[in-house]
């Protein structure tokens, strides 16, 4: 005799195989509620892997570990990685081994920041931001260093980023080599950086371009408020001298110098 002809008489599929003691078979079971339990057996599924997606997609730190121009490890690789996390916002944190200052020098232009993303040069060991509410005691050791370069350094579309912490310097070939071109979307903060100095901020090592050119770019906060947002920004070339805006946009500009 098999359970599907006694079901009937028994109520529902469930108390037949509990007063049988058998297994439950989801056959016996009638189409609306095998669709049901289906049903619910497919939400659960798809839920857990949306939820390891989700959790597959949370922030990274993807960390700068040599001053080559590619390849893992590098700053190059690093933008790429950050990049390819569409929609998350990672942080490229520096850890070079040596010491004093670590200078990248990039042979050709960098990817274009198309994902939002922290790039913090305060994180390389021994660095720290400026503390001072009158002159500057940073202590800056990632030196992107364009060695006559004729291409911008930072080129940054994503918006909502943050640049902190860096030098860069010497992007002076015949070309529109602009320190940090920030375009299209906004909300990009630029602080505790060097931009047309030296490391220690004592000696001019321009740029050929602008320090910082925003273009179509909207909301955008260069230095800031505290001490330790403060930008040293000199010896850049360009047009304006230092910066350049195109379209109104909220610029909180604060320097100091060294
Ligand atoms: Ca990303």
């Amino acid at each position: 005799m098999t359970a599907q002809t006694s079901i009937p008489q028994l109520g529902s599929p469930l108390r037949f195989y509990w007063q049988m003691g058998l297994p439950p078979r989801l056959g016996h079971f009638p189409a609306l509620l095998r669709s049901r339990v289906v049903g619910k057996s497919v939400a659960i599924i798809c839920g857990v892997f949306l939820l390891g997606a989700h959790l597959s997609a949370q922030a990274a730190v993807f960390a700068v570990t040599n001053t080559a121009d590619s390849g893992a490890g590098s700053l190059r690789q690093a933008i790429l990685d950050s990049n390819t996390s569409a929609g998350v916002l990672d942080t490229i944190m520096f850890n070079i081994p040596g010491a004093g200052v670590r200078s990248i020098i990039p042979l050709t232009v960098l990817p274009t920041i198309t994902d939002p993303v922290i790039i913090d040069g305060y994180t390389q060991s021994g660095s720290s931001a400026n503390t001072m509410a009158v002159g500057n005691n940073s202590v800056h050791l990632i030196e992107l260093n364009g060695n006559g370069a004729n291409f911008p350094c930072l080129t940054i579309t994503a918006g909502s980023s943050t640049v902190r912490g860096l030098v860069i310097n010497r992007f002076n070939g015949n070309g529109p080599a602009n320190a940090i071109n920030l375009l299209t979307n906004g909300g990009n903060k630029i602080e505790g950086c060097f931009i047309g100095v030296s490391a220690d901020g004592t000696t001019a090592q321009s740029n050929n371009g602008l320090a910082i050119d925003i273009e179509s770019s909207p909301n955008n906060t260069i230095g800031g408020a505290t001490a330790a947002a403060r930008n040293v920004i000199s010896s850049n070339h360009g047009t304006s001298g230092r910066t350049r805006q195109v379209l109104p946009t909220r610029v909180v500009i604060s320097t100091a110098c060294k």
